[in-house]
């Protein structure tokens, strides 16, 4: 009988080699259970007829003594080495080694000296400030702990995926940091963030150098690490102070990196049916290359048994766009590399070639100034909006509902308008539109009667309070908003916080079907915290032949240029156009594509 599964396995496997790490064994015993565990999490046989075939040892890395537990596990559904250590500590002892820069030793200090056995132990005693009395420990150690307790808060709660706002700045330091490593020809950054995901597990970064050691000695020298996870000849990780983040850094011969940089990059499901259809072309691809398989050789590999050795020539891909070329296909770009149905067009050639880019946006749309709660003045914005490039820039501050953010009652929007008046006399080069961000209200009524919208340029509409309606009074609010026909944008459509807030229950299928009959504009809303909607969401518009506002929702100069790439990740992730997007016009094209007749 089968009482455990893999993933019961590894969690055991993982957990006994953390237990055994607080009681202090030595490192060698400790990595065995790690090892193990990855092996199990690895494999592609099946687990409980390695178990009862008693072929558990044949697997590298998996000694006597592990297979016997497993065994155990696998067939009694215990683990008694586990349950036995278990037992000698408080039930919650290992969330303390998720708290950045808490090893074994130190919560083994933490545990004998205070008793701590949770994260909510460690916060009461550092709160307390029994922890600086420690040896070893001190004042510093308490506040970094503390600090650190919030980062093993937030990671267990998103099952560790972070913003990509928030991995990036290191992400990209490290990259050029890596950029300067001895022997290093070319480098970028892989995976997730390459991809532009909202969410990142972890950062990938490949290289192209001769030698790999030298690269990896640099790598280690970087300012923020905390610790070294993981060493070996061509990959090396390590966990980064403040955030926690783990970057695996990938070093191969310049020869190599093309194709190692596009295995890297996933999206796994992208890579699966990519290869597929290599086969179906006879060649194999992985991340030692792409290979040319000899006659007789297809057959052998569609069985799944095709190694690169077997495979005779290996074909010279020197960038990306070989790779694609070889298999017939236009470029993929990086952000589109999620199985989404791009492999098919590709093929077809139908992918779109012109995905709006930082450079098509020709307004900003959606900001805020000091009239409501923005840092910086309004002047201040639109010489700093001229000075990006901008050509125009619409002033949306919050409405009079949204009283905790400053809203304009509406004598002053309308002292707000002499004001653009003004500014637009003064700063050449820049028009600035009369706009507003108006609540979409309870029952889907704007936040100002008709006759004032309608003297306004820009009207946006959005969700900033009674996020705990349910979905259809939710629905309702949206559409009804719709039946305005001053409305031009949904601004921040799903209202989501991500890591932080769902997206508001609504059924999107619905509503957008009705932006498209009332022309509508959509927004993609590039505060890090949104990016709302999102890209599942803007393919969904534009199949429906919706325009979006691609949109900064600054609310202060930095955020002007700051949230404009978080914009175009999700509406490009989402395969939008430079057509698609209200904001690539000029002034005139713009108030034209926002119009509802
Ligand atoms: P993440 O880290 O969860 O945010 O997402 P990724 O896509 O960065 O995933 P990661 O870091 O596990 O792996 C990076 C890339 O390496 C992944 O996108 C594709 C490739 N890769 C990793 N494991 C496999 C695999 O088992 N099969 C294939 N075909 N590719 C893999
Ligand atoms: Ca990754
Ligand atoms: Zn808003």
């Amino acid at each position: 009988m089968v009482t455990a599964d893999k993933s019961v396995v590894v969690k055991a496997l993982r957990d006994l080699g953390a237990y055994l790490q607080l009681n202090g064994e030595n490192a060698f015993k400790v990595r065995a259970y790690d090892i193990a565990a990855e092996r199990i999490a690895g494999l592609s046989e099946d687990l409980s007829a390695l178990v009862e075939q008693q072929k558990l040892t044949s697997l590298p890395g998996i000694g006597e003594s592990i297979a016997k537990k497993i065994e155990e596990l696998v067939t009694t559904g215990k683990m008694t080495a586990l349950d036995e250590i278990k037992a000698r500590f408080p039930p919650k002892i290992l969330e303390l080694m998720t708290v950045p820069d808490l090893g074994p030793k130190k919560a083994r200090a933490l545990f004998d000296q205070l008793g701590v056995g949770s994260l909510d132990d460690l916060e009461k005693a550092c709160r307390d400030q029994q922890v600086r009395g420690m040896k070893g420990f001190g004042q510093k150690t308490e506040e970094k702990l503390l600090n650190g307790l919030e980062i093993a808060r937030r990671a267990a709660s998103t099952g560790g995926r972070k913003k990509l706002a928030d991995v990036l700045p290191q992400a990209d330091a490290l990259l050029e940091w890596i950029k300067k490593a001895p022997g290093v020809t070319r480098a970028s950054l892989g995976g997730s963030v390459r991809r532009q995901k909202e969410t990142v597990a972890d950062v990938d970064i490949i290289a192209a150098a001769p030698d790999p050691q030298p690269v990896f000695a640099h790598f280690q020298k970087f300012p923020l690490i905390a610790e070294l996870i993981g060493a070996g000849e061509s990959k090396s990780s390590v966990r980064l102070k403040e955030t926690d983040l783990q970057v695996d850094l990938r070093v191969l011969p310049d020869e190599d990196f093309a194709s190692a940089l596009h295995h890297f990059t996933g999206s796994k499901a992208h890579h699966i049916k990519l290869r597929g259809l290599a086969l179906e072309k006879g060649l194999t691809i992985s991340e030692w290359g792409v290979f040319r398989m000899k006659e007789g050789q297809n057959a052998a590999a569609k069985a799944g048994v095709a190694k690169h050795e077997s495979a005779e020539a290996k074909l010279p891909i020197r960038d990306e766009a070989d790779l694609y070329a070889l298999l017939g296909m236009q470029f993929v770009p990086p952000e589109l590399r999620e199985d989404w149905g791009e492999i098919e067009a590709a093929l077809a050639h139908t992918l779109p070639a012109d995905l709006v880019t930082a450079k098509d946006i020709q307004g900003n749309v959606h900001s805020h100034t000091t009239w409501s709660d923005g840092v910086n003045s309004l002047e201040e914005m639109a010489r700093a909006a001229k000075a990006l490039g901008f050509t125009y820039f619409t002033v949306t501050e919050h409405s009079q509902t949204s009283g905790y953010a400053g809203g304009l009652t509406l004598e002053r929007l309308k002292q707000q308008w002499d004001e653009i008046d003004r500014v637009n006399e003064t700063v050449k080069g820049i028009r600035l539109l009369k706009g507003i961000e108006s609540d979409i209200l309870e029952d889907g009524r704007l936040d100002y009667p008709d006759s004032v919208l309608e003297q306004l340029d820009v009207v946006i509409g959005s969700i900033h309070q009674r996020y705990s309606q349910d979905e259809d009074q939710m629905t309702k609010r949206v559409l009804n908003a719709f039946d305005n026909p001053f409305l031009h944008i949904w601004g921040h459509p799903t209202g989501r916080l991500i890591n932080k807030r769902e997206p508001a229950p609504m059924r999107m299928d619905e509503i957008l079907d009705k932006a498209a009959k009332k022309k509508i504009t959509i927004e993609v809303n590039g505060c890090p915290d949104r990016m709302d909607l999102s890209p599942e969401h803007v393919r969904k518009a534009l199949e429906r032949g919706l325009k979006l506002s691609i949109s900064t929702d600054a609310h202060s100069v930095n955020e002007l240029s700051a949230h404009l790439p978080f914009a175009l990740a999700s509406a490009r992730k989402g395969w939008a156009r430079v057509q698609d997007v209200v904001n690539t016009r000029d002034v005139k094209g713009f108030l034209k594509a926002i119009r509802r007749d």
